[in-house]
C-alpha cells in the first residue's frame, strides 16, 4: 500500500513526466551533489573557498528577479473567500489552465522531492510541507529555510497531513508564469518561475497563504513578522514582532547590533519574516518561526548597518543575483564604499555602470538561522516565546511620526489595517508608489482579507495577555529628500521606548493617532540627531492624517459590508478625534 505522499508523487510524475524522481534526505552528501548540479546547469558559480567557503552565486533568469504578484491567485470556490485585494480563479478552471502547462514540464529533467518541517521539529505549532520541483536551486534554498528531508519523513510517516506543493520552472515565460494556491485543498502549483517567493513554496506560498487559511479556522495567526527578543541591562529578554512590507526592513531589525549595547541593551534574533502564533497555557501569544534560514535583500547591507548578517553570509551562502568580484567574492550597492574593479554584474556581463547596478536591487543572500551572531538560543523552542508587542510600519516618506502607540487591541488592529507603504523592488512592478498594504499582509493573506481583520478581532478576545501594539516609520524623509531618522542599530532607542512602556514607565504625549514619545523621551545621548529634527519625526500633522483618513475609508469601501464592524467604529473614533483637534477643545 502507498502512502498519501507516494500517491500524489505519483500523479505529479504522471502529469510532468520527469526522467528521474530523487527523493531528498537532507544529508549534506546530497546537499554537494545538487550544488555540482546547479554549477553543471551553468547559472552558478561557487565563490572564493577561502573568504566564502562552500557559498555560491546564482545567477537567475533576467526576467525572473522578484515576487510577481499579478501572476499569484487565491482559488477558492467562492470569489468572496478571496477577497477583493487576491486575485481570484475559479479552482476547475486554474486546475485546467495551469495543469497543462505541467503538462510534461519535467521530460527529460529530474523531479525532486522535497520534504520539509516549518518550525521546530518538535513542535506541536510546526507542520509538514512537501514541495516537488524540477529546480536544484530551489532543493538548495530549501535545505538552507527549512527543515529539510529525513526528520521530515519521519514527522510525517504514512500521514496525509501534509501541504503539497508542485512546482516546475516551465519555460520561465512571464506569460507562462501562475502562482496558485487552494486553500480549500491546501494545495500550491507554481510553475514559471524559479525565484524566491514565487518558487520556495515553504516561505510565502505555505507559511503565510495557506497557513493564514489555516490559522483562521485554527485559531491562531500566521503573520509577515520578524521575531526578536529585546534585552535589558538586568538581563530580562521581553520578545516582540514586527510586520513591514517586503523590503520595508525586518530583517535588518530583527538581527540589528543595539546602538545602545554599552548600556546593556541588545536584540537576539528569533526569526526575521514569518511568524506562527497561538495562545500559550500562560495567556500570551507564543511565536515560532516557520523558517530555518534567512532570504534576505544583499543591496544596503554593509559592516555599519548590519554587522551582524556580514558575520552570517561568510560561509555556506547562497547569494542570488549579486556581483562577483575578481577575487570571486559577492558584491553589491552599499557593501563597500569603494567600489571593486573589473567586476561582472549580476547578470554576468562585465560590470558598466551604464547597464545599471551591479547587483540586482533585489538580489538576496540565504544564509542558515543558526549563523547569525545574534540567533536567540530560545530561536529553536518548540514552544515559542512569549509575545509582548507587535510593531507595524512601512515605507512613509511624510506622514507618519518615528513611532506611535495604539490606545488598545481594537485601535492597534486598526492602526495595522490601515497600515500604507512605498513598494519595493521585491515585488515585480512600479518602486515607490504608496499603497495600503494591511498588516504587511496584502500580498500573503490567503483568505477576503475583512474576515482577516475579523479574524484578528477574534484573536485579541482569546488572548489573556494580548501585545501593546505600536507602528514606526523609519522612512521619514525630510524637505531634503533624506532620511530623518538613521535607522538599522539606533532603532535599539525606539525598541527601548516600547519596552519602558510595556513596563508601564516612559513618557509620551497623546494625539489623535495614539501616544508618540514625550519630548526627551526617547534616549538621544551620543547621536547626532537634534531635537528639532526629533520633534519633526514625532510630528502628528491633524490636516495631513484628515486626508489620510479619508484615503483610508475609500480603501474600507472595497471590503463592502464585509468589514467588521470594529473596523468601522475605530474609523469613525479617528475621524471625530481629528475634527476635535483641527477644530479645538469647545
Ligand atoms: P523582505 O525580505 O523582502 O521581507 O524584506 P525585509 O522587510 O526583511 O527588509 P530588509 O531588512 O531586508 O531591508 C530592506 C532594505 O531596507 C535594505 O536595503 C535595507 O538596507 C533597508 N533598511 C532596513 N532597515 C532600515 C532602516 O532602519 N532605515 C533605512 N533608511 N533603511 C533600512
Ligand atoms: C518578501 O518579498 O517579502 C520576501 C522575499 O521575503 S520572497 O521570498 O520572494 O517573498
Ligand atoms: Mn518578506
Amino acid at each position: 500500500m502507498s502512502t498519501p505522499l507516494e500517491q500524489w508523487v505519483e500523479s505529479a510524475a504522471r502529469m510532468t513526466r520527469p526522467a528521474h524522481i530523487q527523493w531528498c534526505d537532507g544529508s549534506e552528501e546530497e546537499d554537494a551533489r545538487i550544488k555540482e548540479q546547479m554549477i553543471r546547469e551553468g547559472s552558478t558559480f561557487p565563490l572564493n573557498e577561502k573568504t566564502y567557503p562552500n557559498s555560491f552565486l546564482h545567477r537567475s533568469d533576467p526576467s525572473d528577479v522578484a515576487r510577481t504578484e499579478k501572476v499569484t491567485f487565491i482559488c477558492s470556490q467562492d470569489p468572496g473567500e478571496a477577497g477583493p485585494t487576491n486575485n481570484w480563479l475559479a479552482p476547475a478552471e486554474a486546475k485546467k489552465t495551469v495543469g497543462a502547462l505541467f503538462e510534461g514540464s519535467m521530460k527529460g529533467r529530474t523531479m525532486y522531492v522535497v520534504p520539509y518541517i516549518l518550525g521546530p521539529a518538535s513542535s506541536p505549532q510546526s507542520r509538514v510541507g512537501v514541495e516537488i520541483t524540477d529546480s536544484a536551486y530551489v532543493v538548495a534554498s530549501m535545505k538552507i529555510m527549512s527543515r529539510m528531508g529525513k526528520v521530515a519523513l519521519d514527522r510525517l510517516g504514512s500521514s496525509s497531513d501534509f501541504v503539497p506543493g508542485l512546482h516546475s520552472l516551465g519555460d520561465l515565460s512571464p506569460d507562462r508564469r501562475y502562482v496558485v494556491h487552494f486553500p480549500e485543498e491546501n494545495l500550491i502549483w507554481s510553475i514559471g518561475s524559479g525565484y524566491g517567493g514565487n518558487a520556495l513554496l515553504g516561505k510565502k506560498c505555505f507559511a503565510l497563504r495557506i497557513a493564514s487559511s489555516m490559522a483562521r479556522k485554527q485559531g491562531w495567526m500566521a503573520e509577515h513578522m520578524l521575531i526578536l527578543g529585546m534585552e535589558a541591562p538586568d538581563g530580562k529578554v521581553t520578545y516582540m514582532a514586527a510586520a513591514f512590507p517586503s523590503a520595508c526592513g525586518k530583517t535588518n531589525l530583527s538581527m540589528m547590533v543595539s546602538a545602545l549595547k554599552n548600556e546593556g541593551y541588545r536584540v537576539w534574533t528569533v526569526g526575521d519574516d514569518i511568524a506562527w502564533m497561538q495562545v500559550g497555557a500562560d495567556g500570551y501569544l507564543h511565536a515560532i518561526n516557520p523558517e530555518a534560514g534567512f532570504f534576505g535583500v544583499a543591496p544596503g547591507t554593509n559592516d555599519k548597518t548590519n554587522p551582524n548578517v556580514m558575520a552570517a553570509l561568510r560561509k555556506n551562502t547562497l547569494f542570488t543575483n549579486t556581483a562577483m568580484t575578481p577575487q570571486r567574492e559577492p558584491w553589491w550597492e552599499g557593501m563597500s564604499s569603494n567600489v571593486p574593479t573589473d567586476m561582472l554584474d549580476w547578470q554576468g556581463r562585465a560590470w558598466n555602470p551604464s547597464n545599471g547596478p551591479a547587483a540586482q536591487a533585489n538580489s538576496r543572500y540565504t544564509v542558515p538561522a543558526v549563523q547569525a551572531p545574534s540567533i536567540s538560543p530560545r530561536w529553536d523552542d518548540p514552544a515559542g516565546v512569549p509575545i509582548s508587542a507587535f510593531i507595524f510600519g512601512g515605507r512613509r516618506a511624510r506622514l507618519a511620526p518615528l513611532v506611535y502607540e495604539a490606545m488598545n487591541w481594537q485601535h492597534g488592529v486598526y492602526v495595522a489595517a490601515t497600515m500604507a507603504s512605498e513598494t519595493t523592488a521585491a515585488i515585480t512592478g512600479a518602486v515607490g508608489v504608496t499603497r495600503r498594504d494591511p498588516m504587511a499582509m496584502l500580498p500573503f493573506c490567503g483568505y477576503n482579507m475583512a474576515d482577516y481583520f475579523g479574524h484578528w478581532f477574534e484573536m485579541g478576545r482569546n488572548i489573556p495577555h494580548p501585545p501593546k501594539i505600536f507602528h514606526v516609520n523609519w522612512f521619514r524623509k525630510g524637505a531634503d529628500g533624506k532620511f530623518l531618522w538613521p535607522g538599522y542599530g539606533e532603532n535599539a532607542r525606539v525598541l527601548k521606548w516600547m519596552l519602558e512602556r510595556i513596563q508601564g514607565k516612559g513618557a509620551a504625549t497623546e494625539t489623535p493617532i495614539g501616544a508618540v514619545p514625550a519630548p526627551n523621551a526617547i534616549t538621544l545621548d551620543g547621536l547626532d540627531v537634534s531635537r528639532e529634527t526629533m520633534s519633526e519625526l514625532l510630528r502628528v500633522d491633524p490636516s495631513d492624517w484628515i486626508k489620510e483618513h479619508a484615503d483610508v475609508g475609500n480603501f474600507f469601501e472595497r471590503f463592502g459590508d464585509r468589514l467588521p464592524e470594529g473596523i468601522s467604529e475605530q474609523h469613525k473614533g479617528l475621524g471625530a478625534r481629528l475634527q476635535r483637534t483641527t477644530v479645538g477643545p469647545k
